[in-house]
């Protein structure tokens, strides 16, 4: 076993943006604190080119902000909450990647529903479309306005009302940080069932909008589950009052599920209720190497019949992925190259008891030759140290161009042929082309990096690789959501009368078409 180096701190810079992005708040190795800022204090960086102008968009047929209008906003908000300096919106009309941009000139900050209620209910009086706005990590370009969409943010809509300790139902407004809203909720001796790489900087609404997945659902299974209530303000200003704090709840259409996924186009979240499991006592992380994705299909079965309810997180990394983070990131696997790794996690309430299967499922798996090499982390810094490997694969990525990102769901008989298939399609064309992702629910992160956005070469991978996801029945979105980047590729995993329906619930809840357009759904 090798020495796992420990945590430093230092700043780390968006490669892309040159803005601060992500950085260990503390120096409690303990504890995963990343952080995502979009520092107003950075004014000048390299701009993507518009939205508009890359993808051809034709602007919708809306009414563009005048000064009476900013006039009604400060007077709802105060003039610190509407902001209107291009230095400070650059952050925010700019996604994560860098790969989508807009030209905002207002973003507004409410504290409250009410506040939320009053700013759309006047813009949909005045025809001003809006793009509601979290942390900002969306990887599919539905955070940003396209054009001058009006940012309606929630970074200050972030009390946590309740937390019920018997039932572990934690009531919170929608802008609270992930990972402040699960630090919160450990005084409670509870967990959100939610954990991603983005946790320093997403907003629960943001991920409750875009039915995010994570490191866990294999254990926790997704929001659809786990949210048991929604407070949504819709494109008119009406408030939808769906915040049931109770597991069971039968009472007509479950309304809260047209919010969770939906990306900001059919109301603003404000408030969730959330389930929320005990902490687990115990927690263990094995990584691994392995030498065939035959051997990681095969550990993965394994994993989960020997593992059993304790098995909370089951992640693999190819080669090339882990290349990137090591080159770009200095980060580096605690064991010898390997063409694959997988991270298996386990959660219990008992050690020994989970150690003791745990080290039974390593031996046998070592023992079988499935596994070739393994480390197993039980300090918190060392598991710390190997699970930053995994959530950083995204922005080691970032560091060598543009990101071309696909987000499918695949059956596991399936699963890694795309990668393959895609190296051998773009060949030199391409730095770099790698999968990873969460094995453990059949979701893969197809990425694809060259220097800079070209569009002959999405033009190689795309509709491509959404004509291979529909063939073998997979999804092409599993976790991301569609956004800007995947909504005209929609009809590969819908069809056509689920795609009719979804535009007449639009049409229904935002007959204007003001909340995030040009998202979500197709242009035709
Ligand atoms: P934003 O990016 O601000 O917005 C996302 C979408 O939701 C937009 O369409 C926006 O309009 C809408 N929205 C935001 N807030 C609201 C609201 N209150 N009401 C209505 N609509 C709203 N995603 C995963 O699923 N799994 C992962 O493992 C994962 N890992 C990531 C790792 C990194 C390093 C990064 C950068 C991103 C990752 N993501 C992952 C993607 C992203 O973090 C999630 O989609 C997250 O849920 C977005 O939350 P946010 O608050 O940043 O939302
Ligand atoms: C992850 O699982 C995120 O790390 C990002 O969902 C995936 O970079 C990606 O493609
Ligand atoms: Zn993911």
């Amino acid at each position: 076993m090798l020495m796992m180096r420990h945590f430093r701190m230092r700043a780390i810079k968006c490669p892309r943006t040159a803005l601060p992005l992500l950085y260990p708040s503390s120096q409690n190795a303990n504890r995963k604190k990343w952080h995502h800022i979009h520092s107003s204090a950075v004014t000048s960086y390299p701009r993507c080119e518009l939205t508009s102008v890359r993808y051809n968009v034709d602007r919708g047929k809306f009414s563009q902000v005048c000064q009476e209008d900013i006039d009604f906003f400060i007077n709802l908000l105060d003039r610190h909450r509407v902001v209107l300096e291009e230095s400070d919106l650059e952050g925010h009309n700019t996604d994560w990647l860098g790969m989508v941009r807009g030209a905002s000139s207002v973003l507004l900050k409410p504290r409250n529903t009410e506040e939320v209620s009053a700013v759309m209910n006047y813009c949909n009086q005045r025809t001003l479309a809006v793009c509601p706005q979290g942390g900002n990590t969306g990887l599919v370009g539905g955070s940003v306005p396209v054009f001058d969409e009006i940012i309606i943010s929630t970074s200050l809509m972030n009390e946590v009302e309740n937390v019920d300790k018997l039932s572990g139902v934690v009531t919170c407004q929608s802008g609270c940080v992930l990972e402040t809203l699960d630090q919160h909720v450990a005084e409670y001796g509870l967990m959100i069932p939610l954990d991603l790489g983005a946790k320093g900087s997403c907003h629960i609404g943001g991920n409750v909008s875009t039915n995010a997945g994570g490191l866990r659902v294999v254990r926790y299974g997704g929001l659809h589950g786990s949210v048991l209530g929604v407070e949504a303000v819709l494109a008119s200003g009406e408030v939808i009052n769906c915040m049931s704090a109770m597991k069971k709840d039968n009472t007509g259409y479950d309304l809260k599920h047209l919010f969770i996924g939906s990306e900001g186009t059919l109301g603003i979240v404000t408030k969730v209720a959330i389930s929320c499991p005990p902490r687990p006592k115990a927690v263990n992380l094995a990584f691994l190497g392995l030498q065939t994705f035959e051997d990681v299909l095969h550990t993965f079965r394994e994993a989960k019949a020997k593992l059993g309810e304790i098995l909370s997180s089951c992640e693999f990394i190819d080669r090339s992925s882990m290349e990137c983070v090591e080159l770009n990131l200095k980060l580096r696997a605690p064991i010898d190259p390997h063409p694959f790794y997988m991270l298996i996690e386990t959660s219990g309430s008992n050690s020994d008891h989970d150690e003791e299967k745990l080290n039974m499922f390593l031996e046998e798996s070592l023992g079988s030759g499935q596994v070739s090499d393994g480390t197993v982390a039980t300090e918190p810094s060392r598991m710390l140290y190997i699970w930053s490997i995994r959530e950083r694969i995204a922005e080691a990525l970032i560091h060598e161009g543009y990101t071309y990102k696909y987000d499918i769901s695949l059956p596991h008989k399936d699963f890694y042929r795309i990668v393959e298939n895609m190296k051998d399609r773009l060949g030199d064309s391409v730095i770099r082309c790698c999968g990873y992702g969460h094995i453990g629910d059949g979701n893969l992160h197809l990425n694809i990096v060259s220097k800079e956005f070209q569009r002959d070469i999405v033009n190689l991978i795309e509709p491509t690789v959404f004509e291979w996801t529909a063939e073998v029945s997979g999804s092409i979105s599993a976790e991301h959501g569609l956004g800007f980047k995947k909504r005209n590729y929609m009809h590969f995993s819908k069809s056509s009368n689920a795609i009719k329906l979804m535009k007449q619930m639009k049409m229904l809840m935002d007959p204007k078409g003001i909340l995030n357009p040009y998202k979500v759904l197709p242009e035709m």
